[in-house]
């Protein structure tokens, strides 16, 4: 499979996935990514928990591993995340607000700063807002209120102002509450200067639930003149134990699940803005869903064996090579 290079603003369409630093130990892990994809995603080393055991400590071990990944094998790199609420060292929210805003500036210039001019995208800001679109009260929010967006994207700009900054959240896929709200604040941002260049719908869920206006809503904050990407996108269906205690899944929901994933590659693709496509881990076997989902699983197009499911074809359709690669990359 042919893997072009890539530039900065006017990046094709390109199919993703989050990378587990440790799970890169495994050669056939680490072989088959840069067989089906074309860009990746820290899964967890890029958080700020993974980052910063404490104050006066960085600790860019794993987040280097996944970058000699990606840089040994021509990969682009969306970076996430820099001001999130969940994977937040604890010694951030005993730190007098007063002093948090120091920090994230210092935390900012560091991270994005180490790696200027080598990660395409950054998710500047993760999962702001709350589902009826009100600011989450965040410790970043505690300490400075909602200019704390502002400044994040300001100080990503200053470390590398080639890397095109992203602000990202879940249940946004489609036109509604809280994708407006991200609307209002991604026009006011703008309006201020702010440097903001994309919008990430992270694209996580449930079979038979597809997007349905999707594409009308990404092309409206393309039309602000930003990118936009799917960033975290996987369809997770109930799962079920037979017999002799073997995981199982509905032959109906695995055909649902293709159809879900064509729908969200189809309007993704719709976008001529949409530059990345991500699958939030290479395969069921490294999906964050059976922890959090008790009775939820399969989410991904690959199985926990590492076979192609029906939903691969959705994905990776228009590369007949694909599944060719993922054979040739197997024990
Ligand atoms: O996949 C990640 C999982 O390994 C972590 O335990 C979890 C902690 O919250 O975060 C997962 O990734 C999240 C992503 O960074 C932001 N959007 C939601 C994802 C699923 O929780």
């Amino acid at each position: 499979m042919s893997i072009e290079t890539t530039g900065h603003d006017h990046d094709p369409f390109r199919i993703g996935c989050a990378v587990d630093a440790d799970a890169l130990d495994d050669p056939v892990y680490r072989q088959l990514i840069p067989r089906l994809f074309r860009l990746i995603t820290p899964e967890n080393a890029m958080k700020f928990v993974s980052l910063r055991p404490s104050r006066d400590v960085f600790d860019f071990a794993a987040a280097d591993r996944v970058m000699e990944l990606a840089e040994a094998e021509g990969l682009a790199v969306r970076g996430h995340t820099l001001a999130w609420h969940s994977q937040l060292s604890e010694w951030v929210g005993e730190l007098p607000a007063g002093e948090r805003a120091d920090v994230l500036r210092d935390h900012i210039h560091t991270v994005v700063g180490r790696y200027s001019g080598r990660i395409e995208q950054w998710d500047v800001v993760n999962e702001p807002l709350d589902d009826d679109g009100a600011p989450r009260r965040t410790p970043w929010f505690e300490a400075s209120g909602i200019d704390y967006i502002a400044d994040a994207f300001r100080w990503a700009h200053e470390a590398d102002p080639s890397a095109r900054l992203f602000i990202n959240d879940y249940n946004v896929e489609d036109l509604g509450e809280k994708s407006d709200a991200y609307y209002v604040l991604v026009q006011r941002l703008l309006a201020e200067g702010v440097p903001i260049h994309g919008f990430g719908a992270q694209g996580h869920r449930i079979v038979g639930d597809p997007p349905t206006t999707m594409r009308e809503n990404l092309q409206r904050f393309a039309d602000l003149g930003l990118q936009v990407a799917l960033t975290e996108v996987d369809i997770r269906m109930p799962v079920g134990v037979d017999e002799a205690s073997v995981a199982c899944v509905n032959a109906a929901d695995l055909e649902r699940q293709a159809s879900d994933y064509t729908t969200m590659v189809a309007a993704a693709r719709a976008v001529p803005e949409c530059t990345a496509f991500v699958l939030w881990g290479l395969s069921d076997g490294h999906s964050w869903i059976p922890e959090t989902f008790a009775g939820f699983g399969a989410a991904h197009v690959l199985d926990g064996r590492l076979q192609p499911k029906p939903a691969f074809d959705a994905v990776f359709g228009e590369q007949a090579q694909a599944a060719v690669e993922v054979e040739a990359a197997l024990p």
